[in-house]
C-alpha cells in the first residue's frame, strides 16, 4: 500500500493552524530554532526488518495480519513509514531471514522509496535447515573449529550480501555464552571468538565498519561471551580501527548507567551503533520511550555532547536503529511511535543550555545542573519535530494518519490475515 503525496499534503492542510501557532509558540521560545530542524530533518532510524511481523514470546504468537510476506513488501512497509515521518529512510536486514534474491531490483526498490541499508545482521544464534553443524554450543567461541569456521563463513556471506546492497556495516550479536558453571572455559572462548571476529574482520571491505553488539544475558543465562560493553570493547580494541561497540538499550543488567557507558565509548571513538527498545525488567524489546524516557533523554544528553566535542555528524557518524518487537501492538503503529520518541527526546538533546550546564558543572553547582537537564527535558518540543517532517514532505501526524487511511485493512486485504513475517 502506498500513501500518496496530495493525501498527506490534505491531511497537513487540516492540521495546519493549530500546528503553526504551537510551533510558532516554540520557535519563539528556542534558540537556534533553524539549526534544530536542520539537523531533525537529516536524522534517519533504521528500521530493522525483522520487526514488521509480530515478535511473540517463547509461549505464544498472535500475529495481526497482514505481515510482509517477502523482502519486497518489507521494504514497501518500510516506505510507508518514511512516507509518513521522513525519519526512517534506512533498513537494517537480517541474514538469512532477509536473504535479497536479486540485489540489484531490491536496491532499486528501496531507492525508489528514499531507502538506504543501514548494517547488515548476521545469525549465528540459530540453526538453519540444511546447515552442517549446530550452534547449540555456540558459534564464534565453538570448541570445534570447524563450527567456527561455518560461522565466520556466514559472516563473510552477509558481508558479501551488503556489499551488493551498498551497506557499509556489519553488526555481529553472539548468543554465544554458556548456561551453567564450568560448562566453558573464559578465557578459551574469549580466544576463539577474538580469533574468528579477526577472521571476519579480516573480510570487510575498507569503507566498511563491523559493530560488536553485547548483552547481559539470554538465550544464555550463566555467562555470555559479549556480555557487556567492557568485553566488547575488549574485542573492537584488539580487532582495529574498524571495529566499534553496538549499544542495545536493551542488553544491561537491571539499572546499568548506560549514559555514562555511551560517554566513554565516544570518548574513546570506539561507539558504532545503536539499537533503540525500552524495557522495564530485561531484553523486552518495547516502545522506545515509553517506559523510561528521562533515561532515554539522558544517553541523547550525551550522544548529542559527545558527539559535539569530537567533530561527529549527528546523522551519519553512528549507526542509529531500532531493535524491537511487538506483541500486542500493530507493528507499523509500534515503529512510527518508536521513531517519533527517538525524535522527540533527540530535539530535546538539541535544547540542553551547554554553556549553563557546563558553567554549573565547573562550580559544582548541582541543582542547576539539574534544572538545566530538566529544563529541556521538561519541553515539548512535538511540534518542532511535526515542523521537520512537515518540511520534508511527511505528516503532521503520522499516526492518525496511518489510521485514517485504514492502512492495516487494506494490508490485510492485499496479503491475507494469516501472514508470517520472517525473524524472530
Ligand atoms: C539480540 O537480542 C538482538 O538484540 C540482536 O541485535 C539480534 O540481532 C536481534 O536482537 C534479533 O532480534
Ligand atoms: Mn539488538
Amino acid at each position: 500500500m502506498h500513501i500518496e503525496k496530495n493525501t498527506i499534503h490534505g491531511h497537513n492542510q487540516s492540521l495546519l493552524a493549530e500546528h503553526c501557532r504551537r510551533f510558532d509558540f516554540l520557535a519563539n521560545n528556542t534558540d537556534n530554532v533553524e539549526a534544530v530542524l536542520q539537523k531533525l530533518i537529516k536524522f534517519q532510524v533504521a528500521i530493522p526488518s525483522w520487526a514488521l511481523g509480530t515478535g511473540g514470546t517463547r509461549f505464544g504468537r498472535f500475529a495481526g495480519g497482514g505481515e510482509p510476506r517477502s523482502l519486497e513488501e518489507k521494504i514497501e512497509d518500510i516506505g510507508l513509514l518514511h512516507a509518513l515521518n521522513q525519519s526512517s529512510g534506512a533498513i537494517s536486514l537480517h541474514i538469512p531471514w532477509d536473504i535479497p534474491q536479486d540485489a540489484a531490483s531490491i536496491k532499486a526498490l528501496a531507492a525508489q522509496h528514499g531507502i538506504r541499508f543501514d548494517a547488515m545482521n548476521s545469525n549465528t544464534f540459530q540453526d538453519q535447515p540444511g546447515q552442517a553443524l549446530s550452534y547449540k554450543f555456540g558459534s564464534l567461541q565453538h570448541v570445534n573449529k570447524a563450527v567456527r569456521q561455518q560461522a565466520i563463513e556466514h559472516n563473510i556471506q552477509v558481508i558479501k550480501h551488503g556489499v551488493a546492497l551498498g551497506s557499509q556495516s556489519l553488526t555481529v550479536w553472539l548468543s554465544d555464552g554458556s548456561c551453567f558453571p564450568g560448562q566453558l572455559n573464559f578465557r578459551k572462548a574469549f580466544q576463539n571468538t577474538l580469533e574468528s571476529l579477526h577472521e571476519i574482520y579480516a573480510a570487510l571491505p575498507n569503507d566498511w565498519k563491523m559493530f560488536v553488539e553485547y548483552k547481559a544475558y539470554e538465550p544464555n543465562f550463566y555467562s555470555t561471551t559479549v556480555g557487556d560493553w567492557g568485553q566488547s570493547f575488549t574485542y573492537v580494541n584488539k580487532l582495529g580501527p574498524k571495529a566499534q561497540t553496538l549499544v542495545d538499550l536493551g542488553h544491561h543488567l537491571p539499572n546499568a548507567n548506560i549514559e555514562q557507558i555511551v560517554a566513554l565509548l565516544l570518548m574513546e571513538g570506539k561507539l558504532g551503533g545503536f539499537h533503540f527498545n525500552d524495557s522495564k525488567y530485561g531484553d523486552d524489546d518495547l516502545t522506545v520511550g515509553s517506559i523510561k524516557p528521562y533515561q532515554l533523554f539522558l544517553i541523547f544528553n550525551e550522544l548529542v555532547e559527545g558527539m559535539d566535542a569530537k567533530g561527529i555528524d549527528h546523522a551519519t557518524g553512528l549507526g542509529w536503529m531500532i531493535d524491537a518487537s511487538h506483541n500486542v501492538k500493530d507493528p507499523l503503529e509500534d515503529l512510527l511511535q518508536s521513531v517519533e520518541a527517538i525524535m522527540i527526546t533527540y530535539a530535546q538533546a538539541l535544547l540542553v543550555d551547554r554553556k549553563k550546564l557546563e558553567e554549573a558543572q565547573n562550580n559544582n553547582d548541582v541543582v542547576t545542573a539539574q534544572e538545566v537537564l530538566q529544563e529541556a527535558f521538561r519541553t515539548d518540543v512535538r511540534a518542532l519535530v511535526a515542523e521537520a517532517r512537515l518540511r520534508s514532505g511527511g505528516a503532521l501526524n503520522p499516526l492518525g494518519l496511518f489510521r485514517h487511511k485504514n492502512v492495516r485493512a487494506n494490508l490485510i486485504k492485499e496479503r491475507g490475515l494469516k501472514t508470517v513475517a520472517t525473524g524472530l
